[in-house]
């Protein structure tokens, strides 16, 4: 007997739901739900395979426990017990800052990821903090946070509105789209075509998402800052700068305009390799648009100018009037976001509020830098202790940031080290404890990261699918537990947790006067909330305190979890619309045009006029049935054109003498690694491409299918010396690479 389900799909930022078929406890199928508010059935290969991603043989089904040196499988209370005294003697003898924290990608997928890491950090109060952002989007955070005084306010384009799109450094039609969630963002970008808009691509290969553009410029990697800065600057020399209903609300045009004085079109071009002409023409074009929208991504981010391109992408949607307004790019107003406050000055962003041990790297958003982390484990010195105990959830660093083979190194000396992931992996093979979350059919699902993200406002929940297998315990029980065994209260009741964060989180509304708990009594409110555990009674507060929600009563139409369960396929909440200056949180309460860690770091990019990459440069890629160093080991998503090569363009080929399908030698500042070519003319001439979270052959992992094709870790090339200074973001594309033919 086969019954199905709903379950949003966890395993890319478009959030699609998905309707599961199920016999007895096992996910067979999966289909698009077609009457899903926000995907309405879109479903990429990923998606379909959500069984055998969920079923997979490999993943861990007990915690494992350390005992003379070897793994074993252990009981929960073992574990936990394990944690705690790992973790304890550390802060006890070496003080918060000895414990490293680092958070991974999949969190922002998880229920378990949103709710409880901001805890576990509060209470243990470690400055050691790292994540996937800075190998990501660090960027953008920081440049939101100086223009908009909110490092969370990013605005997404209106993709289904827009009439103009210049996207960049982004390939959504193999990423399904990133910090703008869109299901079926393929299609969305077809119906803009279809409805006379224009699509222009700046990327160094010929993608999926180029091919499908109207213009393409294969731009020099590294270089966007420099492009965007000449756009703005024709904004300004041709008179075409507008901020329509946008000019209340800003400050530093004059001075923004005076900064950007160099950037002509003619003094970029040839580091761009992008002609002047044509310069002008995108910034004509983009201001003529009756609306458009630049949108960048992980090509703009990762780069050693991403904080500069970032907030160049949004200072031309707003020199162009089309920041926060539909067609454009527009602030999403999730249901559980934070009761919107009144508009008005805010206390601002700040960045560097101390610095790491060893670098000295500034802190962004409370994180240090994720290529740092080796160093601040290895390394001693007189400002304090390096890091003794690691505590790793959902990240394999090991593959996806600088250096992995420094940083495989570092984690074995640790005194400590757990990680909560479903596999034994390069990483999560230095752990002497792994706790192991339960497949994602036997998960809830709720959206808190990308719903702020999303082309639409909507909101969807589901349910676990399929009830926990015996012996295995939720993520967000083990995340719980965690916290209490990192802060000694191990053995305390899991549901304390959840308890007083919904008592903390309502003393502070009932006394603020903007929100509709204003006055009353906590106990009260908290005795109102529904669901079947803590983490859904936190997620029913959140909608109720939220821009939707029913606010206890105060609003008797408004969002509640039982309205929400009541509405299995989401609640659409309307298009995008215009917020400002409500989100703004600067101390002006305005949008601060020309914020000065910007102007500060605008001399370094003024040199960058001058570079010219003297070799080959290298560049990432994604494959639509691939995710980060993860999915490798699901047989229906790997083969095929998904493999770990060497794009190269012919010209390089022939003059390097490396041939179609041969191993080739690529060394880099970190180290060399060997691949296949894959000689192509979809890559520009002086770049080539691996793509990133392969090298699955470590000794000690439980990767069983992705061990037969293991691949190769690109970043092993980067030796994690290269930042973005205001961001700590990781250069990982552009970087110099030496390629040696095999003879
Ligand atoms: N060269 C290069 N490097 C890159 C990038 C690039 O473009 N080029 N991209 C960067 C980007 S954007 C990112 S986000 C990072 C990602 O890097 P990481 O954050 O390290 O991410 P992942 O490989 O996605 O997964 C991390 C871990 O999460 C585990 N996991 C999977 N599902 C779950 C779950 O439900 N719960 C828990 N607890 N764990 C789970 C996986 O087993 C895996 O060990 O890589 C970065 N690295
Ligand atoms: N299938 C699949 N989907 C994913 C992921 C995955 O691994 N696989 N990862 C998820 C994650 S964690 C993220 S963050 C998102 C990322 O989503 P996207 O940003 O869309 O990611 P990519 O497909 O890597 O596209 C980045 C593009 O930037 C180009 N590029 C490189 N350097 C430069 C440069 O200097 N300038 C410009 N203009 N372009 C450059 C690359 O050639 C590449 O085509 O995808 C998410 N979705
Ligand atoms: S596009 Fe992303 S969310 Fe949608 S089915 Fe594919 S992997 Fe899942
Ligand atoms: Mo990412």
């Amino acid at each position: 007997m086969s019954r199905t389900a709903l379950r949003i799909c966890p395993l890319c930022e478009a959030t699609c739901g998905l309707t599961l078929t199920i016999e007895g406890t096992r996910v067979t199928g999966a289909r698009g739900d077609r009457d899903d508010v926000f995907s309405r059935g879109f479903i990429c290969p990923k998606g379909a395979s959500f069984g055998a991603v969920d079923g997979d043989p490999d993943r861990l089904r007990a915690p494992l426990v350390r005992r003379d040196g070897e793994l074993r499988e252990a009981t929960w209370e073992e574990a936990f017990d394990a944690v705690a005294a790992g973790i304890r003697p550390v802060i006890e003898r070496h003080g918060p800052n000895a414990v490293g924290v680092v958070l991974g990608n999949p969190n922002v997928h998880t229920m378990a990821g949103a709710l409880y890491p901001p805890v576990l950090l509060g209470a243990l109060g470690t400055r050691s903090v790292f994540s996937a952002s800075t190998v990501d989007q660090m960027p953008k955070h920081v440049s939101s946070g100086l223009l908009y005084g909110d490092a969370n306010a990013i605005p997404v384009p209106d993709l289904d509105h827009t009439d103009h799109l210049l996207l960049i450094g982004a390939n959504p039609l193999e990423s399904n789209g990133s910090l703008c969630t869109a299901p079926d963002f393929p299609g969305k970008l077809k119906a803009l075509k279809a409805r006379g808009g224009t699509l222009t691509v700046v990327d160094p290969r010929r993608t999926r998402t180029a091919a499908l553009a109207d213009r393409h410029i294969a731009v020099r990697p590294g270089t966007d800052a420099l492009l965007l800065a000449a756009m703005a600057h024709v904004l300004f020399e041709e008179d075409l700068a507008d901020l329509k209903d946008l000019a209340p609300h800003v400050e530093g045009l004059a001075e923004l305009r005076e900064s950007l004085q160099d950037f002509t079109p003619e003094e970029v071009a040839a580091a761009c390799d992008v002609q002047a002409p044509l310069i002008r023409t995108l910034a004509r074009e983009l201001a003529a648009a009756p609306t458009a929208a630049v949108y960048a991504r992980i090509g703009s981010c990762t780069v050693p100018h991403g904080t500069l391109a970032s907030w160049l992408v949004d200072v031309l949607n707003i020199l162009t009037g089309n920041l926060d307004r539909p067609g454009g790019a527009l602030f999403p107003q999730s249901a559980t976001d934070r009761t919107p406050r009144p508009a008005g000055p805010g206390r601002g962003f700040a960045l560097g509020r101390w610095r790491s041990r060893v670098s000295g790297h500034p802190e962004a958003k409370s994180e240090l830098p994720i290529a740092a982390l080796a160093e601040e484990i290895d390394t001693a010195t007189e400002e304090g202790e390096p890091i003794r105990a690691v505590i790793a959830i959902a990240a394999n660093p090991v593959l996806s940031t600088p250096d992995g083979d420094r940083l495989d190194k570092a984690l074995g000396t640790l005194d400590f080290m757990v990680s909560v992931d479903p596999y034994l992996n390069e990483t999560s093979r230095h752990a002497d404890v792994v706790l192991p979350p339960p497949p994602p059919a036997q998960s809830p699902h709720h959206d808190f990261a990308f719903n702020t993200l999303a082309v639409r406002n909507q909101v969807r929940y589901t349910r676990p699918a399929v009830p926990l297998e015996p012996g295995r315990m939720a993520e967000t029980e083990i995340h719980a537990r965690l916290v209490l065994a990192a802060t000694g209260m191990h053995g305390t009741d899991p549901a304390a947790v959840d308890a007083m964060v919904v008592d903390q989180t309502l003393g502070k509304a009932v006394k603020e006067p903007h929100s509709p708990a204003y006055g009353r009594d906590p106990r009260e409110l908290a005795a109102q909330l529904t669901g079947d555990d803590g983490p859904e009674r936190r997620l029913d507060m959140m909608l109720r305190l939220g821009p939707y929600g029913d606010g206890f009563g105060a609003r008797p139409d408004g969002l509640t979890l039982a309205r929400l369960l009541a509405h299995p396929h989401g609640i659409d909440l309307g298009p995008l619309a215009a917020r400002l200056p409500q989100p703004l949180r600067t101390r002006s309460g305005r949008v601060e045009l020309l914020p000065g860690p910007i102007a500060d770091d605008l001399p370094r990019l003024r040199e960058a006029l001058a570079e010219r990459p003297a070799g080959l440069v290298l560049v990432g890629r994604r494959h639509l049935r691939s995710n980060n160093s993860w999915m490798h080991n699901v047989p229906a998503l790997t083969g095929g054109s998904n493999r770990c090569t060497l794009h190269i363009h012919p010209e390089d080929a022939d003059r390097l003498g490396v041939r179609d399908g041969e191993a080739v030698r690529v060394k880099g500042a970190g180290g060399e690694v060997t691949a296949p070519a894959e000689v192509t003319a979809d890559i520009r001439p002086g770049v080539v491409s691996l793509p990133h979270g392969w090298g699955h052959d470590r000794p000690g992992t439980r990767l069983r299918h992705a061990a037969t094709d293991p691949g190769v870790n690109v970043n092993q090339l980067l030796d994690g010396s290269l930042l973005d200074p205001l961001s700590g973001n990781a250069v990982l594309n552009g970087v110099p690479v030496e390629l040696i033919a095999r003879p």
